[in-house]
């Protein structure tokens, strides 16, 4: 980065810099906030049983009672009003409306929690946002072999149905599916997430019918909701060599093949990119006629999570790839989770998608980090690194905008503190502090420089 890009990256943003109908919000998952397990007919999803697994969580934890927002939400979003916030992005708990993961009809009481909380955000002003799948699939659909079963696809699109029939005279923000290379990797390939599995082959045949699930739920979306915007949400990472030679130049470009280009391309009409599919051989997935075209349905806009850049170098005979993520060196600004801090990678990222692709318009559906928050004795939640995490990053998102690039809309992830997953409750992301042993919510120091943005 030049100096003129790195003084304009800090100066610090305002409101007015971007566009009077820029979404400003904050997001949150269903299985991570949620709890109430088994609440009104709820069937078990993949990560009830992945929790249940000795070692799989990191402090023993599962989110069956997480921030008990199933009980709460009116108060959480009075806490979302209470920050200024103009859209919320949450996700609707398949095994609520089809405890199964497929059934003649769906559970009405688990569609009348979303549409009560539906209305709670209309009543405060604040725009719906629905990620219809945020990983926590009916684990009776995962005994049938889960995504890796093309079965699956048809489960989903019958949810789908149910939840754009119901809500959809209220919600126009559709977001069919959350960061395709978490479910498939973690969840699949690494094993760290549900449903636990290590086996490559299954993960790349989970991407591609994850990938196929958004193009399929887009005509239904569209059918049911006519005045409905629907994308998808990836994880994107910018990618750089960790060294200066051909080698690691070449190492990062197959790196990005899997991480980014893999979802890319195929949503972007390209199909898969012929580099990676020809190393992968007889790991690549079964595509059948048709699916490439269902993928690459335009969408109304491209959700984008942004959570930090990776450096790659060459690593001769290290996975299928033969490449290597190298950890940044000490001198590198890090979140609690040892994350980089790259507001820049931010802007280098979303230049890079524009020029590649041209893609609809872009919001960020997701950004936020993980730090040690300093709880002081009167009950303050002192958070200067993630308020200046967040401060960077919505100049960052400014930058984007300075370049011509469409970006509509900015969500920091996340609003409360929440189940981070397989690590349970050691990592605190929110703007909202939770204590779980009192589910007393604080707005932390973060929060406060939230409001105080989005009111000026
Ligand atoms: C995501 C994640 C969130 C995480 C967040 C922090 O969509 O990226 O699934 O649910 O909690 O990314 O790791």
């Amino acid at each position: 980065m030049t100096r003129a890009d790195s003084t304009r990256d800090t100066a610090a943003p305002q409101r007015r810099d971007f566009p009077p109908d820029f979404r400003w919000g904050c997001a949150t998952a269903s299985y991570q906030v949620e709890g109430a397990a088994h609440a009104d007919g709820k069937g078990e999803s993949i990560w009830d049983r992945f929790c249940t697994q000795p070692g799989a969580i990191r402090d023993g934890s599962s989110g069956a009672v997480a921030c008990d927002h199933f009980h709460r939400w009116p108060q959480d979003l009075d806490l979302a009003r209470d920050l200024g916030v103009n859209a919320y992005r949450f996700s609707v708990a398949w095994p609520r409306i089809f405890p199964a993961g497929r059934g003649a009809a769906p559970n009405a009481a688990g569609l009348d929690f979303y549409s009560r909380l539906v209305d709670g955000l209309l009543e405060r002003g604040i725009e719906p946002w629905l990620t219809l799948y945020h990983w926590d699939l009916p684990q009776p659909l995962q005994d049938a072999g889960g995504w890796a079963a093309r079965a699956t696809l048809d489960a989903f699109a019958a949810y789908v149905d149910a939840v754009t029939r119901r809500l959809g005279d209220r919600v126009k923000r559709w977001i069919t599916q959350n960061e395709p290379w978490c479910v498939a990797m973690l969840g699949h390939h690494e094993g760290v997430h549900a449903p636990g599995r290590r086996d490559l082959a299954t993960a790349l045949q989970v991407a591609h019918h994850v990938l196929l699930s958004h193009g399929q739920a887009l005509p239904i979306i569209r059918a049911n909701v006519p005045d409905a915007l629907a994308g998808i949400t990836l994880s994107l990472h910018p990618i750089a060599p960790a060294g200066p030679g051909a080698a690691d130049a070449a190492a990062a470009f197959r790196h990005d093949g899997l991480r980014n280009r893999w979802f890319l391309d195929p949503l972007h009409g390209r199909g898969y990119p012929a580099d990676v599919w020809q190393r992968l051989g007889a790991l690549a997935p079964t595509v059948l006629p048709g699916d490439l075209e269902a993928i690459a349905r335009p969408t109304d806009f491209l959700g984008i999570n942004y959570y930090f850049p990776e450096h790659v170098a060459d690593a001769p005979g290290h996975g299928v790839l033969e490449a290597r993520v190298v950890e940044p060196g000490a001198e590198v600004e890090r979140t609690g989770f040892g994350w980089e801090v790259a507001p820049d990678g931010l802007v280098r990222l979303l230049d890079r998608v524009q020029r590649d692709y041209r893609p609809a318009p872009i919001v960020l559906t997701e950004n936020g980090a993980t730090y040690d928050d300093v709880v002081t004795p009167d009950g303050r939640i002192h958070d200067a690194e993630r308020q200046r995490y967040l401060q960077r990053h919505v100049a960052a998102a400014r930058e984007v905008l300075a370049r011509g690039i469409a970006l509509q809309g900015y969500f920091a992830w996340s609003l409360l503190d929440n189940f981070e997953w397989a690590e349970g409750y050691l990592r605190r992301f929110g703007l909202i502090h939770v204590d779980y042993a009192t589910q007393q919510r604080t707005l932390k120091d973060s929060g406060l420089w939230y409001r105080d943005f989005l009111r000026a």
